[in-house]
C-alpha cells in the first residue's frame, strides 16, 4: 500500500507534502514501461525528462534560464535557476526530500497535490527525475536554496552519499548531472540534432525562456541558445518562414479558462497544406483531439459571421467549409489542463472533452476582435479562403471524375505494379522501389506469395504545392493510390487498404532520400493514418557486400565495414599463423596486401584489401536479386525502420526547406546541412 504522508497547513511547501509511492526496482526491471523504449528514444527521453523539470520551473515564474550540457565523460547535466528541490528533512521518512524525489517512483509535489504550488505544468506527463536516477550508472545532484549548496550521489537509482552542504550559495537552482546506464541502454550516442529540435520546440512553446545548449564532447565546445520571446507567435513566424505569408500581423490569443490556459498563434501563407501543431501540457499531439476540434469549429464559424457581415460572402453564395478555411494555414495550439487524457494509438491525441468548448470560446471571442482591429489582415485572410473555395468548387468536378467515376475504384491495378498472390492482408506487403532496374530486381528477388512492386519511374509530384485534382492526375500518386486500395481524400478508407505493410526502398543517394522524402510528406498530408497504425516502413539494404573467398557479409555503414574487414583481416592472420606452426619449413604464401580498386560486371565499385574484396552499393540496381532478398527483403534477415509521425513531420519540414518558394533560406540549408542532406529521413 502507498503511504501517504500527513497533510501540513497550508502555507511554504515542506518536504511533508511530498507522497512516496513506491522505490525504483520496476524503473530497472521494465524500463521500457518508464521512457517508452532503451534504444535512441528513450536514451534521448532521460534528458527530456529532467528538462520537463525544469521548463516546469519556468512555467511556474520561478526560473529564467536552463543550461543542457553534453560532457566529454558521456554524461548530460542539467542545470536551471529554480527554487531547488526541497532538502528538507521529512518528518515521516526522517530523509531529505531531496533523497525522496530522487529515488522514489511518484514522489514529488507534483502529482495531484492542488496545493503544491504546481497547478499546471508540462512535468505532468513526466514520469519523474527518479526514473532518470534509476537508469543512470550515477547521477549527481546539486541544490542551491536557502542560502546553502547541497549534494548528494546516487548509482543506478541507489544514494551513495547522503544529503550534504557542500558550501554556501546566493542563488536558487538545481544541476543534474547523469551517466546513462551501458547495461540498460542498447546505444548511448546523444544527437545534436534531436536534441536541439526537441528544445526548440520546447522554447516555442514556453515565452521567455533562456535555453542554452553546450556540446563539450569534443573540443572546441559549441553553444547554440534559444529564447523566444514571441511564444508561439515566434513559432508560427518560424514554419513559416520558406513560406509567403497572405499577411502581416500573426494572430494570437492567451487566456485562463477555468483551470485550463489557452494559447493560440496562427497566419495564413500562400501554400494550399495546412500545418497545424497542438499541443498539450508541451506534449505534441500528432492525432490531434478535442482542443483541435474546439479551433476548427470556432475559426470556420468566424470566418463565415465576418465574411456575411462584410458582403463579402453574398447571399446565395455557400458558407466556407472547413476545408476552405485550413487551405494554407499554419496554427499553433498550445494547452495546458491540469489532469489530460490521451487517446488514440500514439496516446497522442487530448480526450478531455472539455477542452474542445474552452479553446472554441476564446477562439470565436479573440479571432473576431482580431479581424475587426486588422483589416486589412481580415482581407487578405478572406479573399484566401474565397479562393480556395471557388478553387474547390471547380476542382470538384474534376475530382469527381477521377476519386468516384471509376479511375481510382477497383479492378484497374496499375500495370506495373506486380502484385502478390495473397489476399490476406494481413501479410501482405508492397514495395514501392524507385526506377525500373531496382524494380526488376525486387520483382525477381522478392516472395511472390506475400510481397508486391510497385516501381516508381521519374519524380513523384510535391504535393505540397498541389490540390488534390492535380495530384490525382500524376502517374505515379495514381499508381500508389490505386495499389493501396484505400482511395484518397474525402474517400479514404483503411479498411480498404491492400497491404498490411508499404516499404519504400530507394536507393542510399541524394535522389533516393529526396524520393523517400516526397512520399513521406505525400503520406504525412494524405494517409496519416497509415503511418499512425504502423504500416509504413522504410527498408535498409546494405550499403557494402565485404567477401573473403565465399565467406559473404553485409555492412549497413562504415563502422560495420571496417569490422567486418578488420575481422576478415585478423582470421587471414590467425590462418596463416597456425599454418606457420604446423609446417615450420615451409615458406609462408605471399599475399597482396596493397589496396586495389576496380568495376565489377554490375557496374559496382569494388575495392581489395589483402584478399578481402568491398563492393559500394549505389543503388539498389547492382545487386542482384538473390542478394537483395538476403539482405532486404527477407523477412527473416531484414531490418527495416517504422516510419513515426514525426519522422513524416519533419521531413516534410525538411522538404518545406529544400523545395518552398524562397531561395535564400533553402541555400542556407542546403549550405549549412549539406553534408547530413543525403541521409537525412
Ligand atoms: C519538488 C518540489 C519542488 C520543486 C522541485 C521538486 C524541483 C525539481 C526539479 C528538477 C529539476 N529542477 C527542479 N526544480 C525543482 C517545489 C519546491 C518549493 O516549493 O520550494
Amino acid at each position: 500500500m502507498p503511504k501517504e504522508p500527513k497533510k501540513t497547513k497550508a502555507g511554504s511547501y515542506g518536504a511533508e507534502q511530498i507522497m512516496v509511492l513506491e522505490g525504483l526496482d520496476p524503473v530497472r526491471k521494465r524500463p521500457g514501461m518508464y521512457i517508452g523504449s532503451t534504444g535512441p528514444d528513450g536514451l534521448h527521453h532521460l534528458i527530456w525528462e529532467v528538462v520537463d523539470n525544469s521548463f516546469d520551473e519556468v512555467m511556474a515564474s520561478h526560473a529564467k534560464e536552463i543550461t543542457v550540457a553534453l560532457n566529454p565523460d558521456g554524461s548530460i547535466t542539467v542545470k536551471d535557476d529554480g527554487r531547488g528541490i526541497p532538502v528538507d528533512i521529512h518528518k515521516q521518512f526522517k530523509v531529505s526530500a531531496l533523497e525522496l524525489v530522487m529515488t522514489r517512483l511518484h514522489a514529488g509535489g507534483k502529482f495531484g497535490a492542488a496545493d503544491s504550488g504546481y497547478k499546471v505544468s508540462g512535468g505532468l506527463h513526466g514520469v519523474g527525475v527518479s526514473v532518470v536516477n534509476a537508469l543512470s550508472e550515477w547521477l549527481e545532484v546539486v541544490v542551491e536554496r536557502d542560502g546553502g549548496m547541497y549534494s548528494q550521489r546516487y548509482e543506478r537509482g541507489v544514494a551513495k552519499t547522503k544529503v550534504k552542504q557542500i558550501g554556501k550559495s546566493r542563488n536558487n537552482g538545481t544541476t543534474i548531472t547523469f551517466m546513462p546506464d551501458t547495461t540498460v541502454f542498447t546505444t548511448l550516442d546523444f544527437e545534436m540534432k534531436r536534441i536541439l529540435e526537441h528544445l526548440r520546440q520546447q522554447c516555442y512553446l514556453t515565452k521567455g525562456v533562456r535555453l542554452m545548449v553546450v556540446d563539450k564532447r569534443t573540443p572546441p565546445d559549441r553553444a547554440y541558445g534559444f529564447y523566444f520571446e514571441g511564444g508561439i507567435v515566434s513559432y508560427v513566424s518560424h514554419l513559416n518562414h520558406s513560406k509567403h505569408a497572405k499577411h502581416e500581423t500573426v494572430f494570437y490569443v492567451e487566456k485562463a479558462v477555468d483551470a485550463a490556459s489557452v494559447e493560440v498563434a496562427l497566419q495564413y501563407t500562400e501554400d494550399y497544406a495546412e500545418s497545424l501543431y497542438a499541443f498539450t501540457n508541451n506534449i505534441f499531439n500528432p492525432e490531434g483531439g478535442s482542443h483541435v476540434m474546439g479551433f476548427r469549429a470556432a475559426i470556420t464559424r468566424v470566418l463565415n459571421v465576418y465574411a456575411r457581415n462584410k458582403g463579402i460572402l453574398k447571399e446565395k453564395d455557400d458558407n466556407l467549409s472547413g476545408d476552405d478555411v485550413r487551405e494554407g494555414l499554419t496554427v499553433v495550439i498550445s494547452i495546458k489542463i491540469p489532469e489530460p487524457q490521451f487517446e488514440g494509438q500514439t496516446k497522442a491525441k487530448l480526450g478531455n472533452p472539455e477542452v474542445r468548448g474552452y479553446v472554441e470560446t476564446v477562439v470565436n471571442e479573440a479571432l473576431a476582435t482580431y479581424l475587426e482591429e486588422h483589416p486589412s489582415d481580415a482581407t487578405a485572410i478572406l479573399g484566401k479562403c474565397i479562393l480556395a473555395q471557388r478553387a474547390r468548387a471547380a476542382a470538384r468536378a474534376a475530382r469527381d471524375t477521377v476519386l468516384r467515376k471509376g479511375a481510382l475504384e477497383g479492378f484497374t491495378l496499375p500495370g506495373k505494379l506486380a502484385d502478390c498472390s495473397t489476399r490476406d492482408t494481413e501479410v501482405s506487403e508492397i514495395y514501392i522501389v524507385e526506377g525500373d532496374s531496382a524494380g526488376g530486381s525486387a520483382k525477381q528477388g522478392r516472395d511472390r506469395e506475400f510481397q508486391a512492386i510497385l516501381p516508381l519511374r521519374g519524380k513523384i509530384l510535391n504535393v505540397e504545392r498541389a490540390r488534390l485534382d492535380k495530384m490525382l492526375g500524376n502517374n505515379e500518386i495514381k499508381s500508389l493510390v490505386i495499389a493501396f486500395g484505400t482511395n484518397i481524400g474525402e474517400m479514404f478508407d483503411i479498411s480498404k487498404l491492400r497491404y498490411n505493410r508499404i516499404i519504400i526502398m530507394t536507393d542510399a543517394d541524394v535522389d533516393g532520400a529526396h524520393i523517400r522524402t516526397l512520399l513521406l510528406t505525400l503520406f504525412y498530408r494524405y494517409f496519416p493514418q497509415l503511418i499512425l497504425e504502423g504500416h509504413v516502413f522504410i527498408a535498409q539494404p546494405p550499403l557494402f557486400r565485404v567477401a573473403k573467398g565465399k565467406d559473404v557479409r553485409y555492412a549497413f555503414s562504415d563502422a560495420e565495414r571496417d569490422a567486418i574487414v578488420a575481422e576478415f583481416l585478423k582470421m587471414k592472420e590467425d590462418a596463416s599463423k597456425v599454418k606457420k606452426s604446423a609446417a615450420k619449413d615451409e615458406a609462408p604464401e605471399e599475399e597482396a596486401t596493397e589496396t586495389t580498386a576496380s568495376t565489377d560486371e554490375s557496374g559496382g565499385e569494388v575495392t581489395k584489401v589483402g584478399g578481402v574484396s568491398i563492393q559500394r552499393y549505389k543503388g539498389l540496381g547492382e545487386m542482384n536479386p538473390d542478394q537483395l532478398w538476403e539482405t532486404t527483403m527477407n523477412p527473416a534477415n531484414r531490418v527495416m525502420k517504422l516510419v513515426t509521425i514525426d519522422d513524416a513531420q519533419s521531413a516534410d519540414e525538411t522538404f518545406d526547406i529544400l523545395m518552398g518558394s524562397d531561395v535564400a533560406p533553402r541555400k542556407k540549408f542546403i549550405q549549412t546541412h549539406a553534408k547530413q542532406a543525403n541521409l537525412d529521413v
